[in-house]
């Protein structure tokens, strides 16, 4: 790693010492937690990570050294699976669904992902972004460092176009790495009626094509559902991502065993998000293919369903498991990843340590970012989480209350 700038000047240097590191190396017992450590940062990535004593010495007299007063340091948090821009909300079919109607009703009565693209249609961009900043800063309170954001509520090029502009302006606009996600098989567009396959040849040959030739997508996503795409018409998106080089992610076997896993594992997605359904043949698809498990408790806590993902197959057969908000108007309006935490682990059944590798490690892996963040180690980007708990297990044992001391990303 250099030290020094284009320019020959050294980079600048700075440790954070006399801290507690969660550094969520796979592998590591627990959450690898150094008792007494510190991290030097070069630029903008870790050049050291471990106990203080073995600290490379020297450096530039410009070193700057942080005393942490023995506070913890996680990996900045990665919140992996967002619809995080959106316009307008849908309080009212929460009140509906409080008097027994259900989500799939509303939804094939012109309602649900339908009223939010009405609303995100007619939203501007500047629009879009005012609705979805103090979302967005709601979740950096909380030591987020890298968000996915994904369209899917256009359903029509322009609109979809908007949405994942608007995704890319929250990284110029906030100090926090944005991976978009183009979600164009969301649902079907009203204008295509029922449809299915002619607004999916739409999405497949002329929207993502579009879009990724304007640098808008860094991945792609579908909603496989009996009320949304079936696995054949998925795979033809996918098929369609995979010629042009940029992996998937896929909305799994949430409301039923309808084949999702096993698609999004038929071709190596990233990861498959959901999942309340998937059967052990599944799982062990995932398992093969390398696929995240992305468990999303927010939906599950706010539709109130009562079956939870496979957490024990997810383990038995080697899954890796992360967590995220699945910040959406309509199934989980949910600004915070440390909520979802406690719910994860509440609802879900996981431990703490699989919580903590739910919004670190297994989000990068989630999000094919695994390279470059996700873990306390040499060559990662200095995006950390200082914390002011004296357990580690209160990051996900309270509920909506906010620890962090500080938020660093990319060294400052
Ligand atoms: N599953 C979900 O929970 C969200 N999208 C999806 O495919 C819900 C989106 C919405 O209801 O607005
Ligand atoms: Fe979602």
């Amino acid at each position: 790693m250099s030290t020094d700038t284009p320019s020959g000047e050294p980079l600048q240097e700075r440790v954070w010492r006399n801290a507690r590191l969660a550094c969520m190396v796979r592998g590591a017992a627990d959450i690898g937690l150094i008792a007494r450590g510190a991290i030097l940062v070069r630029g903008e990535r870790i050049a050291f990570a471990g106990d203080e004593r073995d600290l490379p010495p020297g450096g530039p007299a410009s070193r700057e050294s942080i005393d942490c007063e023995g506070r913890l340091i996680t990996p900045g948090l990665i919140d992996c699976h967002t619809h995080l821009i959106h316009a307008g909300h849908r309080a009212h079919e929460f009140e509906q669904r409080l008097r027994g109607v259900s989500y799939q009703e509303i939804a094939e009565t012109g309602g649900g992902i339908l009223s939010t693209v009405r609303a995100t249609r007619a939203a501007t961009t500047a629009q879009l972004l005012t609705e979805s900043l103090p979302r967005l800063d709601a979740l950096l309170a909380e030591g987020v460092t890298t968000i996915e954001v994904k369209s899917g509520y256009g359903l029509e090029l322009g609109a979809e176009r908007r949405m994942l502009e608007a995704a890319r302006e929250l990284g110029r606009l906030r100090p926090v790495q944005v991976h978009t996600t183009f979600l164009g098989a969301h649902a079907v567009p009203p204008e295509t009626a029922n449809d299915a396959d002619g607004s999916l040849d739409e999405v497949a040959r002329n929207m993502l094509p579009t879009l990724a030739s304007e640098g808008l997508v860094d991945s792609v996503d579908g909603f496989c559902e009996r009320i949304a795409f079936s696995p054949a018409q998925i795979a033809r998106v996918f098929a369609v991502a995979a010629a042009l080089g940029i992996r998937v992610r896929l909305h799994a076997d949430q409301f039923s065993n309808s084949g999702g896993a096993r698609v999004a594992a038929a071709h190596a997605a990233l990861s498959a998000d959901h999942l309340e359904f998937t059967d052990e043949p599944g799982v062990v698809a995932l398992a093969r293919a390398g696929t995240v498990a992305v468990l999303l408790p927010g939906a599950f806590y706010f539709l109130r369903e009562r079956n939870p993902p496979p957490v024990e197959l997810l383990r038995r057969h080697g899954v890796g498991m992360a967590v995220a908000t699945d910040c959406n108007p309509g199934t989980s309006p949910l600004t915070s990843l440390l909520l979802a935490l406690n719910m994860a682990a509440t609802q879900f059944g996981l431990t703490v340590a699989e919580c903590l590798a739910g919004a670190t490690r297994e989000a990068a892996r989630a999000l094919g970012m695994q390279r470059d963040i996700g873990t306390l180690e040499a060559g990662k980007y200095a995006d950390l989480a200082i914390w002011n708990v004296e357990d580690p297990a209160e990051l996900v044992y309270r509920m909506g209350f906010n620890p962090l001391h500080a938020r660093i990303w990319r060294g400052r």
